[in-house]
């Protein structure tokens, strides 16, 4: 065959996000802005993970509102529905029937060291659920059933990411190739964003210290006054600098901004004092999120154009998650119907 007529696969990408509370910076530089630059290389799909949301208490009334904004987000910050089928967790039966059978091939020792569920179960003690706990089955059910072969996420994921490519090659070893082997996508920049508040743990939408986070929704006003309040250090220098976890989340924000290195950054602000280097990161953030917020607005009242759209994702995912569903059921030996 000629070689102009022998046409590479485009490779498969899915990834999702918990409308656990409105997407913040750290979702928007670590993750969203990576999807939509993916879309064009590849066959991306992706979620409104709201099955994995509830693994902590959510408010029905204020959940339901985030699951919409949620998906009125992702649209508004540029992933095309028509190019990348966008769907919502629950709509489609495949993911939990999946991740109970993964369930059954994931050990209680490897579940028990990923971190986020030792923090999460720090932070919500009072409900450390078998959820919590299995989470990462049911994030590995979301990945394996599209055969994704990479999965864009922050840096904070690659643990889950580690255990969905074990239980994958566990159960092949067992059954023989039914699943792909998943890779992580982690961006070099803005892959951990961290706390305006205490800059040595990530930026959280869950975080009750609402100063902690920016949130793509946030009045101009709101994010201003977010970044002034920002916790740094006493050395009054914008420099990268070890014990300046503050300083260096800024330049870190503000580079992946502008695109701006580091070095240019310091550059820029030397000789100046913290309250403009403050000024101006949060000057840059205003107006990344102005059009971002634009479209969620005109979104968000066009309740019919987005039901069109989850539905038509969840019509699509349903498709292609079956077979994939169907495939390892029969190699377990089910009865299928
Ligand atoms: P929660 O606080 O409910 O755990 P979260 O804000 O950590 O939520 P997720 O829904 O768990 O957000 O993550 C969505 C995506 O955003 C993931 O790909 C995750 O890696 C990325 N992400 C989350 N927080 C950050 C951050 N601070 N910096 C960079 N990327 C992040
Ligand atoms: N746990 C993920 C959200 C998520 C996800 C996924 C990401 C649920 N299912 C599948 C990638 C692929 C998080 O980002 N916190």
């Amino acid at each position: 065959m000629p070689e102009t007529e022998i046409k590479e696969k485009k490779k498969i990408i899915l990834s999702a996000i918990q409308p656990s509370g409105t997407f913040t910076l750290g979702n928007y530089l670590g993750a969203l802005r990576n999807w939509v630059r993916l879309q064009d290389d590849y066959n991306c799909i992706f979620a409104v993970a709201d099955l994995h949301a509830i693994t902590v208490r959510q408010d029905p009334k204020v959940f339901k509102k985030n699951i919409l904004d949620a998906y009125a987000l992702l649209l508004a910050c540029g992933i095309d529905p028509e190019k990348s089928p966008t769907f919502i967790q629950s709509h489609v039966p495949t993911h939990a029937q999946l991740a109970w059978v993964l369930n059954c091939y994931t050990q209680f020792g490897e579940l028990s060291r990923m971190t986020q569920f030792k923090d999460k179960s720090q932070k919500h003690a009072d409900n450390v659920n078998a959820g919590l706990f299995t989470y990462p089955s049911l994030m590995a059910a979301d990945i394996l059933l599209y055969k994704a072969d990479m999965v864009p996420v922050g840096a904070d994921q690659k643990q889950h990411l580690e255990i969905a490519r074990n239980i994958a090659e566990r159960f092949n070893g067992i059954y023989g190739n039914t699943f792909t082997l998943p890779e992580p996508y982690i961006a070099s920049t803005g892959a951990r964003v961290m706390s305006l508040q205490d800059p040595t743990r990530k930026m959280s939408k869950s975080d009750e210290n609402t100063n902690a986070w920016v949130a793509l929704l946030d009045k101009p006003e709101t994010i201003m006054k977010k970044f002034r309040r920002a916790v740094t250090d006493s050395e009054a220098v914008v420099r990268v600098g070890e014990g300046k976890d503050g300083i260096n989340n800024l330049i870190g924000i503000m580079s992946v901004i502008t695109g701006k290195t580091s070095e240019e950054i310091e550059k820029d602000f030397e000789g100046k004092g913290y309250g403009d280097f403050k000024t101006a990161v949060g000057e840059a953030v205003v107006e990344e999120l102005r059009p971002i917020q634009q479209r969620f607005d005109e979104l968000i009242k066009n309740k019919d154009y987005l039901e069109e759209q989850y539905k038509k994702g969840a019509e699509f995912a349903l498709r292609i998650s079956q077979r994939t569903l169907d495939k390892a059921m029969k190699k377990i030996g089910f009865v299928l119907r």
